[in-house]
């Protein structure tokens, strides 16, 4: 029987727990655009775990730097209005400017940004703003979930952020080359995961934590997939090393037990938990991660996808009870 990917993403799927992640973002979603900057500000300034500026890089700030001169110089209700601009999505320059960042791009620029407004160089909020109750709804859903997913709420919103740029030409933007993420704790090398002896599921996680995507993307068969947290499948060698040069970068990936069933045709699924620290905030979150692999009859990795968990509990709930 062939494998196909729609079948892959559905293993293990009678032990997967939804993620409150997606709720707290919905509700994000229904504030208006200056309570939504209020609650960035809030949730971000309040979180009580900072980013770690190492991580960053000159290289990657550079990136950012024309548009946070261009704000810099504006008056503080310009300023204002090219948040606004931002989180409504809207089409103008600077958030179309925006729209093309990568990922760590938009993260950096939103932390340099808030290192301004926290030295007054920029208006945290815009003046005469009254908050609405919406916001201590959406705050107090984002104080109940724990630290990892609390930085991927925020992580969320901002790469939502900016005028959607997907359907443009890719030949109008100018894609930079992605700077590389200085690893702020050495990497983990040896890696042992109890429960699991799977060649290609052990070479992918020491591949990852060396950043060694081409390692890892050879672990794959050409027609395999990864599909990220909340996201569809990538599809193929080519996309899978692009998404990881731009996201997988600097990753601290601790499994650490799983399960491995071997089907009739010699493919197995294996489901593994552990944590994950992004170069963000480094060893402070780390963040509670389930594999789910379908690895072919050859060794190779048809299928893995990535999943965040709902509680530190389902770290250790591999099997329905
Ligand atoms: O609007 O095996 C202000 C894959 C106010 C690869 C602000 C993976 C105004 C394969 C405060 C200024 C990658 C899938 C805003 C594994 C305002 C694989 C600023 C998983 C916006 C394991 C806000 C990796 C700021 C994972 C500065 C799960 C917010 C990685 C900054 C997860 C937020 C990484 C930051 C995460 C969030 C990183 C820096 C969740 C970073 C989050």
């Amino acid at each position: 029987m062939a494998l196909t990917i729609e079948s892959a993403q559905n293993i293990f799927s009678n032990i997967q727990v939804p993620s409150p992640i997606p709720a707290t973002i919905a509700l994000f979603d229904q504030l208006g655009v200056d309570d939504q900057l209020a609650y960035l500000w809030y949730a971000y300034t309040e979180m009580g775990r900072t980013i770690t500026p190492a991580a960053l890089g000159a290289a990657r700030l550079q990136l950012a730097e024309g548009l946070l001169n261009q704000i810099k110089q504006m008056s503080k209700e310009e300023q204002t209005q090219v948040m606004r601009e931002l989180a409504s999505r809207a089409d103008s320059p600077i958030s179309r400017s925006y729209g093309f960042f990568s990922v760590n791009t938009k993260l950096a620029f939103w932390y340099e940004l808030g290192e301004l407004m926290k030295q007054g160089v920029v208006a945290p909020i815009p003046s005469g703003y009254q908050m609405s109750p919406g916001v201590k709804v959406v705050l107090e859903a984002t104080q109940k979930l724990d630290e990892g997913q609390q930085i991927t709420v925020l992580r969320n919103t901002v790469v939502d952020m900016g005028f959607d740029t997907s359907a443009l030409s890719p030949s109008s933007s100018k894609a930079a080359a992605e700077p590389a993420f200085k690893r702020s704790t050495p990497s983990v090398t040896s890696v042992k995961i109890e429960g699991i002896t799977e060649p290609a599921v052990i070479g992918y996680i020491e591949a990852m934590n060396a950043d060694n995507f081409d390692a890892a993307i050879n672990l794959f068969t050409t027609d395999g997939a990864l599909q990220p947290p909340f996201q569809k499948p990538i599809v193929g060698h080519e996309a899978i090393a692009k998404y990881m040069r731009e996201e997988a970068q600097g990753l601290n990936i601790m499994p650490q037990q799983g399960i491995c069933d071997v089907l009739a045709d010699g493919s197995k699924q294996l489901k593994i938990t552990g944590v994950v620290q992004t170069p963000w905030f480094g060893v402070t979150v780390g963040m509670n991660i389930a594999w789910r692999f379908l690895i072919n009859p050859q060794g190779k990795i048809f299928f893995v996808a990535i999943d965040m968990l709902a509680s530190p509990q389902e770290l250790m709930n591999l099997r329905p009870v």
